[in-house]
């Protein structure tokens, strides 16, 4: 049997939490267009033949301008520090700019610190044809000792299957630290928060995603029923009215596509109250991180 942890690292929106949910079949982080979606590490667990790998999905590596975005990053660089192998992910549609170059460095200094396998995932290929591949390939080799460069797509799947055969060639020999039944550390509250998250990234741009954030107030299981209320957090007053929208027509939209997705997930019928609340700076305030689990 082998058994290891594995860190996914690399800038926002490569696709780190789209692969983890790739590898586990199941959606478990949150996934969208916006940078600095991922704010916490989230364990996934995959269960492969005489192999367990312990997925390490994390925030994605920036330069910090807040004391919520220091803690992400501090979690990135944690992560990448302990793990037994590393997946450094980069977008395969473009040569590497200003935020990859910062990823490299932090991949650099945790490998001085321990040497480990280091793979490099070339992601989004459906995006870009063989010939255009090939030079971004060849860049990306020339920049690290990478153990092994492999190309896929987290979106289609294509190539997945062999990063997992060269990671369990990779991993350590040991006895699997999880049951079975173990997919992830994510708790249903967690997840439920997450999920309403999601949804509000996709109707909201500009600062507002980076200013959002999801507080259960209450989450009571009676039967195959799950009452749940929910905080939206958000800075400003206008921010308020945007998240709620004309007539509250954002925000049912939100809610009614969270609920859809958590009855999904959870098995069970979901009822599902918002509420919009503002709490200016909360993304400075070491008290409001520590209670939203950041
Ligand atoms: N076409 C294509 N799009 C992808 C692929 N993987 C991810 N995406 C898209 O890229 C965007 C970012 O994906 P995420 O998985 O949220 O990226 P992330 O690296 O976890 O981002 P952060 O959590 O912000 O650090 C989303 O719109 C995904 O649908 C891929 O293989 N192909
Ligand atoms: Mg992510």
């Amino acid at each position: 049997m082998k058994f290891g942890t594995v860190a996914i690292v690399g800038r926002s929106n490569v696709g780190k939490s789209t692969l983890l949910n790739r590898l586990l079949n199941e959606k478990i982080a949150i996934v969208s267009d916006k940078p600095q979606t991922t704010r916490t590490r989230i364990l996934g667990v995959v269960h492969a033949e005489g192999a367990q790998i312990a997925l390490l999905d994390t925030p994605g590596l920036h330069k910090p301008q807040h004391l919520l975005n220091r803690r992400m990053v501090r979690t990135a660089v944690e992560t990448l520090e302990e793990a037994d192998l590393l997946f450094v992910l980069m977008d395969a549609t473009s040569l590497p700019g200003p935020g990859d170059l910062l990823v490299l460095d932090h991949v650099k200094a945790a490998l001085k610190k321990q040497p480990r396998p280091v793979i490099l995932v070339l992601n989004k290929v459906d995006l870009v044809n063989k010939m255009k591949l090939l030079p971004v390939i060849e860049t990306y080799a020339r920049m690290c000792a990478w153990t092994e460069v492999v190309p896929v797509s987290a979106q289609t799947g294509d190539n997945v299957q062999r990063l997992v055969a060269v990671t369990v060639s990779y991993l350590p020999e040991g006895e699997g630290a999880y049951d079975d039944e173990t997919v992830t550390d994510q708790t249903m509250r967690t997840l439920a928060a997450e999920m309403i998250r999601e949804k509000l990234l996709r109707q909201t741009r500009e600062e507002i995603p980076y200013s959002l954030a999801v507080e259960i107030d209450e989450f009571v299981e009676e039967g195959t029923l799950a009452r749940i209320s929910a905080s939206v957090l958000v800075e400003r007053e206008s921010h308020k009215a945007i998240v709620i929208g004309k007539h509250g027509e954002r925000l049912k939209t939100v809610g009614t596509e969270a609920r859809i997705e958590m009855e999904r997930l959870f098995g069970i019928k979901v009822f599902l109250q918002l509420w919009v609340k503002v709490r200016e700076a909360w993304r400075e305030d070491e008290h409001v991180l520590i209670e939203l689990g950041y």
